[in-house]
Order: structure tokens, then sequence, then C-alpha cells
């Protein structure tokens, strides 16, 4: 009988190889297997935190001393049930002397898969049964998109279950034209499983079929569909421009469709005085446009009429709403979609992300898989989830979110289980600096990452590899067994059992565990979920008969999607969720926020930063930093795939050969990238696929200061050190990442080499 493993990209099957050792080896069902997993049983013993540590000043001097040591300080390793004394000890004596609004426990990041040992779950769960802590909304991914969306169409989780299936669009979509490509890179993963890609399959029999694809990207390469296709380059943060240069294109000439916007749209009329300069003095003409995406008048108009005369499928990335004043382009496509009047029409209408993940597209059975219960939010303090640097620095400042007004709160403590803030943040400079104010940092961790580094108390964490789990991923075609391969690495435990021990010293370990071990948990949550995928038509077989065979296949015959199509059928009886019941290109919900960087209709505004504003004369280079292709986020960066991508040891950034050549620099050297708010050192790889002022420097790369005290520049090409923190909007406090100008120098001489993997400084090894 196989065994089987499953991870965010893939499910493996675990083999023997020739040493007695296991082995794993790619999934025979799966038509596009990623590389990822292969590489991942090699990396997931190194670099590992081996035994609890604990901060040589706070061991030293009591807890809470000295936090601006933090990456200054070496550590001491420690035993077990001193290290659990000592994080229950600063965990009530926070609560105690400032209550539970003191600790921030959002602990964002995608951890690893299988649903029981979920670390963000975990923390969740049992900082609920200590008391309550800070939460955060929404995700690095989509802060925008998933707070506008609701307003105007509906949910994001919603949308991104019925994306039109693959099949569907080879049938029917005659053009299918992307902001911001389908990277079949990133369709590798999926949260929590990603069974069958079917991202290059489906893209590749929609070319066969005769679908034209027009990609509007500063990239080419994030699409692949087997043959040429059509590439307009555009400048980043300049999408709502080129679209509503098409929909005045569209408008003029007769092509919007007056039933459907009358009939399953309200607001046209708002838009439409925005549209043709009524409102604002300016015609959103294709010349405006041009001026400003950088995309001819004449591309924009043809591009308009061929869209006009076929069944087109509109899709956009998630990147563009990553950005400063995110929500628009994402408003902006449904708007132009609702125009051509095709929502609800196979192969017609919108998609907001094929291609950011594998999910986008698939049509099996949707029902709530097993989860572990995080218990209900015990007090009401939250932030969007990337204003965590906005909260440490401005505690009791009052922010927005989602039309509600908030305060910052004063946090004490931090705990973090399965994310990684200096990965994930931008501006990490100031985050860094924000992090060494806060007397008390608590991390499990399985690698010693940056967050590991800059903790007070490490606990070390096991892998997958050294735990039982069930595999599952919404709309993903198999739930999966997954069978533990190694033993826990030295004196690694399960977060499970971390949390369950500091429950213990807090006095709710039986809220915490409800008195299951690991093995009842997940016998408990998969048979919770069988009536739930019964309901979904699925019939779930025993536990014992599951855990048995390993995989149980949930695909169910002849499923497919066709977003909105029972709205289009019938707008009454399926109205949306939006106030009005349908898609509301006008939102008088977003009118009565207020709020000057989200109006009510889809606007252009100017981001903060952009090859068009004035910061661009000191730095005229647009920096995208996109989702790495050898990994996941930094997870694994140390694995022999990652460390394939890069050049010279670090992130290589790609230069279109214009900008390259007008600096002396040629490809493979080592250059600065910097602006004001910080600078790292990458390696030049030249090529004209991307545009021209523009550069594309991936993220992952762990984070490596020349030194832990002045921060200078970072070693390996980690982007963050360059963004800026700013919020989308004050409707959604989204991430800008992907709003952030820089400049590039040829670096001369011998570079310093990088040390991003070298372990901290462990004072007592036991
Ligand atoms: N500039 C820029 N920044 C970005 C983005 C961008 O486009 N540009 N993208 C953003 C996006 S979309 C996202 S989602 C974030 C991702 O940010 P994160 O999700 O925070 O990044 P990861 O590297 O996946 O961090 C997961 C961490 O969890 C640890 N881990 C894995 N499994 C376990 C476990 O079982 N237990 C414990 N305790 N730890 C575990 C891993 O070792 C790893 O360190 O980054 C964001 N940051
Ligand atoms: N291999 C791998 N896959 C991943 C991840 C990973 O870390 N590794 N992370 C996963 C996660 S958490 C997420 S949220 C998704 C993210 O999915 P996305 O946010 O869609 O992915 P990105 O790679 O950041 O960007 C996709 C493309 O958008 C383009 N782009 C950037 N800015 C703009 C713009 O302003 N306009 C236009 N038109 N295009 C632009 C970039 O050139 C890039 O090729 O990916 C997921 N998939
Ligand atoms: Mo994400």
């Amino acid at each position: 009988m196989a065994r089987y493993t499953s991870s965010h990209w893939g499910i493996y099957e675990i083999k023997q190889g020739a040493d007695g050792k296991p082995l794993l080896d790619v999934f025979k069902a799966d038509p596009d297997p990623s590389e990822i997993g292969l590489s991942m049983l090699e990396a997931s013993t190194r670099l590992r935190v081996a035994r609890p540590c604990v901060r040589q000043s706070v061991l030293e001097n009591g807890l809470g001393a000295s936090p601006e040591r933090r990456g200054l300080d070496p550590f001491v390793e420690v035993h077990w049930d001193q290290a659990l004394d000592l994080a229950a000890q600063a965990i009530s004596q926070t609560i105690k002397h400032h209550g539970n609004q003191a600790i921030f426990g959002g602990s964002y990041g995608w951890s690893s898969a299988g649903r029981f040992h979920h670390a963000q779950s975990q923390v969740h769960r049992f900082l609920n049964a200590a008391g309550g802590y800070v939460r955060h909304m929404d995700s690095y991914s989509l802060g925008a998109g998933r707070v506008v969306l609701p307003h105007v169409v509906a949910p994001m989780d919603d949308l991104m279950a019925v994306h039109t299936s693959w099949d569907v669009m080879e049938k029917h979509t005659e053009l299918f034209v992307t902001f911001g490509g389908v990277p079949r890179k990133n369709a590798q993963v999926n949260p929590g499983g990603a069974s069958e890609h079917l991202v290059k399959g489906g893209l590749y029999a929609m070319a066969k079929s005769g679908v034209k694809f027009v990609n509007i990207s500063p990239t080419r390469a994030d699409l692949d569909i087997g043959c040429e296709f059509e590439w307009i380059p555009i400048r980043p943060n300049t999408d709502v421009t080129c679209m509503l240069g098409i929909a005045f294109v569209i408008h003029a000439e007769n092509g919007h469709d007056i039933d459907f916007l009358n009939n399953y749209c309200v607001g046209f009329d708002r838009f439409e005085a925005y549209l043709t300069g009524k409102s604002d003095g300016q015609p959103k003409t294709p010349d405006w446009a041009a001026s400003i995406c950088g995309i001819s008048a004449d591309q924009i108009t043809e591009l308009a009429r061929r869209m006009m005369a076929a069944r087109t499928m509109i899709n956009v990335c998630w990147a563009a709403q990553r950005a400063h004043h995110g929500e628009q382009p994402f408003w902006m496509v449904v708007t132009l979609a609702a125009m051509l009047g095709q929502i609800g029409l196979p192969g017609g209408g919108f998609g907001v992300g094929y291609g950011a993940m594998n999910m986008m597209g698939m049509a099996n059975p949707k029902f709530g898989g097993p989860t572990l219960p995080q218990g209900q939010p015990q007090i009401p303090d939250l932030i969007p989830v990337a204003r965590i640097t906005d909260m440490l620095e401005k505690p009791g400042e009052p922010f927005f979110y989602n039309g509600n007004a908030y305060t910052y709160p004063k946090i004490e403590l931090i705990y973090w289980a399965g994310g990684n803030p200096f990965h994930h943040h931008q501006d990490l400079k100031r985050l860094i600096r924000a992090w060494r104010q806060v007397p008390h940092v608590i991390v499990n961790e399985q690698f010693w990452t940056t967050n590991a580094k800059l903790a007070d108390i490490v606990f070390p964490a096991t892998t997958t590899f050294e735990r039982e789990d069930i595999g599952f991923a919404t709309r993903d075609r198999f739930m999966v067994a997954m069978r533990q391969i190694l033993p826990p690495h030295q004196e690694a435990r399960d977060d499970y059992d971390i949390f369950a021990g500091l429950a213990k010293r807090l006095d709710c370990e039986e809220t915490f565990t409800e008195g299951r071990d690991a093995a009842a948990w997940i016998r408990h949550m998969y048979d919770d979920c069988r009536p739930r995928a019964k309901a979904a038509g699925v019939n779930l077989p025993s536990f014992e008969h599951f855990w048995e065979q390993g995989l149980v296949d949930l695909q169910q015959p002849g499923q497919y999607n066709n977003m909105l199509e029972e709205f289009r059928k019938d707008p009454k009886a399926h109205r949306l969720n939006t106030p009005s019941g349908r898609i509301e290109i006008y939102s008088e919900r977003i009118a009565s926020f207020k709020h000057d960087d989200c109006p009510p209709h889809p606007t252009w505004m100017e981001p903060a930063e952009w090859v068009g504003s004035e910061l661009a004369e000191q730095y005229p280079l647009h920096l995208i930093s996109d989702q790495p292709a050898g990994k996941l986020h930094s997870q694994l960066d140390h694995s022999q795939l990652s460390q394939s991508t890069k050049r010279k040891g670090r992130e290589p950034i790609d230069i279109n050969p214009q900008d390259a050549d007008s600096r002396g620099i040629q490809s493979g050297d080592t250059v600065w990238v910097f602006n004001g708010r910080g600078k790292c050192l990458a390696t030049a790889n030249i090529c004209p696929d991307i545009i021209v002022g523009a550069v594309r420097l991936s993220t992952g790369s762990w984070l490596d200061p020349n030194d832990w005290a002045s921060l200078d520049y970072d070693k390996h090409g980690n982007p963050n050190i360059l963004t800026l923190d700013i919020a989308s909007s004050n409707l959604s406090g989204g991430c800008s990442a992907h709003t952030c100008l820089v400049d590039i120098q040829k670096f001369d001489g011998e570079p310093p080499a990088v040390t991003a993997y070298e372990l901290p400084d462990i004072l007592s090894r036991r």
C-alpha cells in the first residue's frame, strides 16, 4: 500500500532508498508535479532549532531584559521545562499587568500543510484558551482585494472557489486578456495542498483550441501557453488607466451592454460620468491612458474592439492589488467585465487571480474540510495584518478598517508560530526597530530563520515529516493521510505539545486540549468533517479505511464552474450579498466611509511611488518583488532547488538591457539595489522580458544584514529591506509591497559573503 505526504505544493509518494532512508517521489496522478517537494526532505534536517533556546540577556537579567539586543545577543540552550516555565511566566505577567490586549498573536504565515498541525490555528486556539489576543484581519496576499470585493460583488473566498473551470474556458473563451499573467510558478502552490496541478494543462489546451491570449504585464514570463502570445508591457501599478482607456472606447463605440448594466449592476451612471470626464473634467481616453501606463493609444483602442467582438475572459493578478490603492484594479476589472456584459456566460466575465494559486479553475466538490477549531475571539482588538509596524510604533493612535474606527493597542508580548514577519513585511529596518521595543517575543520555529534569531524564547517545532496529519484544501482533488517519515529532530516537539505544555502552566489545559492527544484530534476532525462532505456528495470512508488506503479521491463526475452563472440566470433568486444584491459599480456603502483614498467607484489615483512620480528622478526604477519560483516564500531557502535559482549565492534581479546599459551593468555583476529606506546586494540578470523602467527581485532570500546593530544593508537580495510600508488605503489597510521605487548601481570590488544560513551564536550547548 503506497504511503503519502502532502504539502502546499503537492502530494508526494514516500518510498525507501537503497540505504533504507525515506525518499520522496512525485505523485503519479498529478499531471504537472512541482519540483519544490523533491527538495524538501534533504533540507528538512539542516539549520534546525535543536533545543529550546533563550536569549542570553533574558536568562541572565530576567524577562524583558534588553529587547534592543535582539539579533545581537547569543542564545543559551535550556531544558524544556525551564523554557516553558519562562514563556508561561511572560504570558501570565503580561496578562496580569496589561491585559490580553497587550498580546499580539496574529502570527501570520503559511506554516506547513496538514489540517491539525496548522501552526496558526494552534497558536490562535492556545491564546484564546488563555483569555484572548490581538488578532489580524485578511492577508498579505489579498489585503485590498478581500476588503473591497464583498462590497462590489462577493467575498474573495467565494469567488476563488467558483472561478470558471479550465475546460469551460477551453470550449467557450475566445480571448483571454490578463493583467499580470497566469504565473505557473505561483500555481505550484495552494494553501493546504495542490494534488492535481491543472494550470499548465488548462492553458495549453485553451491555446490549442484557438483561444487568443493577451498578457498585459511588466514581465513576459508570467504566462506560458506552450506557444507564442501577445505581450503588452505595462508600467507597474498603472493597470487601472489601461482598463479605463479600454472602457472609454467600449463606451464611445456603444459596445457596453446596457441591459446587463441595468439589470445586474448598480451605479454605472455615476461611473460613466467619471469615465467621460463629466465629473472631473478628464475624459479617460486611450491617449490619456497611454500617457500614464505606457501602452499606445492605438493598442488600447484595438484591444477594446477585440474584447467587444469576442467571448472575453479578463483576469488580474493579485500582485496588482498588493499596492497603494490596490482596491482599484480589482474593482475596475469587475466593472470592465460588467460593461462587456458577459459575466455568468460560459467562458466570459472576470477572474481575480487565475494562476495566483492552483485553486482557481478547479471544480472538485466544495465543503469545509477537517479543521482545528480556533475558539472565539475573546477581545475586540484587531489590525489589518500588514499594519503591524504601525501598531508597534503608534499605540493609542486611531486607524480605520472596513469603515470602522479602531485604536492601535499597546503590545507587550508577541507570540509567533508558523510565519516569518522578516520575510513577509515591508520596510524591514523599520519593523526591526519597532520589534526591538516590545518587551517579550516568543517564537516556535523549525529552522533558524530571522524570526527565530530575533526572539527571546525559541521553541523547536517538528516538521511535517515528523508527525501525522490530514492533508486537505478547498476544491482540491485528494484528501491525504499524511504519514510520519522521520523521528522528531533532536528535541523538537509538535506545536500542539508546546502549547499544551504552556496551557497546563496557565491553567487552561482542558480548554486547549479537550482531553485529546494529536492522534485523537486527527480522528475527531476527520469524523467531524464526514457529514459536511456527505452534504457535498462525497462519501468519506471510515477513518481506519482512510488511513489504510492513504488517499481519498474527492472528484465527482461532470462537475464544472461557471462563475456567477446562477446570478445571471436569475438575479433575484440568486441575489449577491452586496447591499443592492447586484454588482456595485458605485458603492453607497464605501461612499459613506468618506475615505479620500478609496472613492465610491473605480478611480485612478497615483500611487505614492511609481515611474511618473517626482521621486522617480532620484529612484527611477519600479521594483517588482514577486513570489519566488523555487520555493514558497522564505521556506526552504537553504534547499538545493532554491539555491539553484540564485546567482553567485544572491537573488538575481531582472533588468531590461536598456536600463543595464545606461548604468554600465552586465549580467552576473553584483549590484546595489537602493532607495531612501534601505539597500541590498543582488546579482544582475539582464533580460528583455521586463519593461524598461522596472526591475524584478523575487522575495524569499533570508534577510542577511551586514551588521545586526546598524542594519546598513542586506547582503542576500531581500526586497523587503527596500519596500514601502503604507496601507493600500484607509478602507483595507492592505499591504503595498509592489509600490516601490529604487535605483541600481554596479558594486565595485569583492562583495561580502552571504551569511544568512549561519546559526546564531549558541553559548552553552547541552
Ligand atoms: N515584497 C513583498 N513581500 C511580500 C509579498 C510580495 O509579493 N512582495 N508577498 C506577501 C505574501 S502574499 C505572503 S502570503 C507572505 C508570506 O509570508 P509567510 O507566510 O510569513 O512566509 P513563510 O516563509 O512561508 O513563513 C512560514 C514560516 O513558518 C515556518 N513553519 C513551517 N511549518 C511550521 C510548523 O509546523 N510550525 C512552526 N512553528 N513553524 C512552521 C517556516 O519555517 C517559515 O519560517 O509574504 C508577503 N510578503
Ligand atoms: N512558487 C511559489 N508560488 C507561490 C508563492 C510562492 O512563494 N512561491 N506564494 C503564493 C502566495 S502566498 C500568493 S498570495 C500568490 C501570489 O500571487 P500574485 O500576487 O499574483 O504573484 P506575484 O508573483 O507577486 O506577481 C504575479 C505577476 O504580477 C506581475 N505584476 C507585478 N506588479 C504588477 C502590476 O502592477 N500590474 C500588472 N499587470 N502586473 C504586475 C509580476 O510581474 C508577476 O509576474 O502566489 C502563491 N504562489
Ligand atoms: Mo500570499
